[in-house]
């Protein structure tokens, strides 16, 4: 257990602080700290193995903030507090420790469970990106290279065809050749790159609902987790949110029957996510708005399916075969939301 060793990097006196475990994050350790009956600070140990320049985050927070300070505008979302000594994250043994206030007053779900709390969320998403309309996002550093870039995914798919788990391979032909099937999900997603008429914008890239904080009335607060936030395409957030909010049965699901897309939600994100964006969108990217979700949901099981022919070594796992349900899963929504949106 970490302790206040980390803590008096940031406060000169630590006796009264405490730490607990918070939430079930799959990346980073994350932990609560308080000096009275509710918490304060969240602090959280950077995963530097998917993280592997967290000073790229920091850097990418401070020229959001720049940004937002010489224009003076407006956006809120909790950023990491400075050490006492004014670097952005406490280092021990080779560790990075953030420190971020706890907003009081707000909660987080994990599963969308109403077409409300789409549209709060993807409202959030959507008022974070319009903040920063006209930065020059080339400034910000990648904090995870090539991240939703579906060409390179395909390639680590092609890579992992060649020298994968030749039984898993063999046992996963069927799903293989959906994916090949669909490879102008892929070819789409080359000619809106190589188009002037997408533009780059802050991008969160990690819009699940987990991802923005809500009131006690559920209304929508702020987003939060803001590691992944680089120069992209409305595709990923959008997509993301569609590939993530659509269905009651999340990519866990192996009970197929639980995942379709109910239409109201589709609604509620496209109706939030314009509130604010709606005037900096122009018709291309308007008319990307419905492959936005095949772009992810796509990119996704793509994913899966490169970790379970690599035997596992990037997603988390709870049983052996849990890579190849979450692609059959996520080819299972790729058809349902097809459908929907034809
Ligand atoms: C990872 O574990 P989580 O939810 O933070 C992944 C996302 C995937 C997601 C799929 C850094 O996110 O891109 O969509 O799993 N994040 C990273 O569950 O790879
Ligand atoms: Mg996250």
């Amino acid at each position: 257990m970490i302790g206040n060793h980390i803590l008096s990097q940031y406060f000169s006196d630590t006796a009264s602080h405490h730490l607990a475990l918070f939430g079930n994050g799959l990346i980073h350790k994350t932990y609560t700290v308080s000096t009275g009956s509710s918490p304060e600070y969240i602090l959280q140990e950077v995963n530097t193995s998917v993280f592997k320049t967290p000073l790229n985050i920091a850097s990418n927070l401070e020229g959001l903030s720049n940004f937002l300070e010489q224009n003076g505008r407006e956006v809120f979302y909790p950023t990491p507090l400075s050490t006492i000594t004014g670097e952005p994250y406490a280092i021990e043994s080779g560790s990075f420790f953030r420190l971020t206030p706890f907003v009081k007053g707000t909660h987080t779900v994990d599963a969308c469970s109403t077409a409300e709390q789409a549209y709060e969320a993807s409202l959030q998403f959507g008022k974070f990106t319009a903040a920063f309309k006209g930065m020059d996002v080339s400034i910000l550093k990648p904090t995870i290279p090539r991240f939703h870039d579906l060409s390179f995914r395909w390639e680590q798919f092609t890579e992992a065809m060649q020298n994968g788990n030749k039984d898993r391979i063999q046992h996963a032909a069927k799903l293989i050749e959906q994916i090949q099937h669909d490879l102008k999900i892929v070819t789409r997603y080359q000619s809106i790159v190589s188009s002037s008429q997408f533009l780059q914008r802050v991008t969160h890239h990690d819009t699940k609902i987990n991802n923005v904080l809500l009131n006690g009335e559920g209304k929508g607060v702020c987003v939060i987790d803001l590691d992944t936030v680089m120069s992209g395409l409305l595709i990923s957030d959008l997509g993301d949110m569609f590939r993530t909010y659509l269905s009651p049965g999340n990519e866990e699901e192996t009970d197929l029957s639980q995942v379709y897309v109910r239409p109201d939600f589709y609604k509620a994100i496209i109706a939030g996510y314009l509130e604010h964006m709606k005037d900096q969108l122009n018709k291309e990217e308007l008319d990307a708005v419905n492959y936005a979700g095949e772009f992810m949901i796509y990119m996704q099981a793509l994913r899966f399916l490169t970790d379970f022919l690599n035997d596992d070594t990037y997603y988390g796992i709870k049983y052996p075969m849990n890579n190849y349900d979450r692609t059959v899963n996520q080819l299972a929504l790729l058809d349902h939301y097809k459908a929907v949106t034809a």
